[in-house]
C-alpha cells in the first residue's frame, strides 16, 4: 500500500480541527500508520521545507509553523496522496474547492490548515524526516475487503 506524510499545522491544531481531519481521512477508508502531536524542531521545519528557503515567505512560514504544536500522521492506502492532495484542496484556502479541508476552513494562504505530501517521493522523504520506521505500524485492518475490489 501506498504511504502519504499529512501534517495539521499549528492554526488548525489550535482551532480543535485534528479530529475533523482524521474523521475525514477515516471515513475516506484510509488507514492510519502513525500520529504524533509535536512542536515540531527548527531542522525538520528547514528540511521539510528545503525547496521554500530562499523564497520570501519562508521566514513567515518557518516562525508560523513553530507557533506551537503540530499533528503528525502517516495515512496508508492506494494511491493515497493523490486522494489526500485532493482531500486538502489548493495551497490557497480562498481558490480551494468547498469540500476541501482548505475549502471548507482556510481563508489565508499563510494559514492553510493543513499539509500533505504532494507526490509519492516528497512523502517518502518527509515520512523518513519525521519518523522512525519502527513508528510506522503494520497492521491489517477488518474493512480492507469491502474497501477494494
Ligand atoms: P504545504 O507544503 O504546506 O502542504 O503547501 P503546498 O504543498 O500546498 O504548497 P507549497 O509547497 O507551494 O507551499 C508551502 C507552504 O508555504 C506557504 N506559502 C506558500 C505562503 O505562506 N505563501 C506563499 O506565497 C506560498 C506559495 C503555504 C504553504
Amino acid at each position: 500500500m501506498d504511504r502519504t506524510f499529512v501534517m495539521v499545522k499549528p492554526d488548525g491544531v489550535q482551532r480543535g480541527l485534528v479530529g475533523e481531519v482524521v474523521s475525514r481521512f477515516e471515513d475516506k477508508g484510509l488507514k492510519l500508520a502513525a500520529a504524533r502531536l509535536e512542536l515540531l524542531p527548527e531542522e525538520r521545519v528547514i528540511e521539510q521545507y528545503r525547496e521554500h528557503l530562499e523564497k520570501p515567505f519562508f521566514p513567515g512560514l518557518k516562525a508560523y509553523i513553530m507557533s506551537g504544536p503540530c499533528f503528525l500522521m502517516v495515512w496508508e492506502g492506494k494511491d493515497v496522496v493523490a486522494i489526500v492532495r485532493r482531500m486538502i484542496g489548493a495551497t490557497n484556502p480562498a481558490e480551494a474547492a468547498p469540500g476541501s479541508v482548505r475549502g471548507d476552513f482556510g481563508l489565508d494562504i499563510g494559514r492553510n490548515v493543513i499539509h500533505a505530501s504532494d507526490s509519492p517521493a516528497s512523502a517518502a522523504r518527509e515520512i523518513a524526516i519525521h519518523f522512525e520506521p519502527i513508528e510506522l505500524i503494520d497492521y491489517s485492518k477488518i474493512d480492507e475487503p469491502v474497501l477494494y475490489e
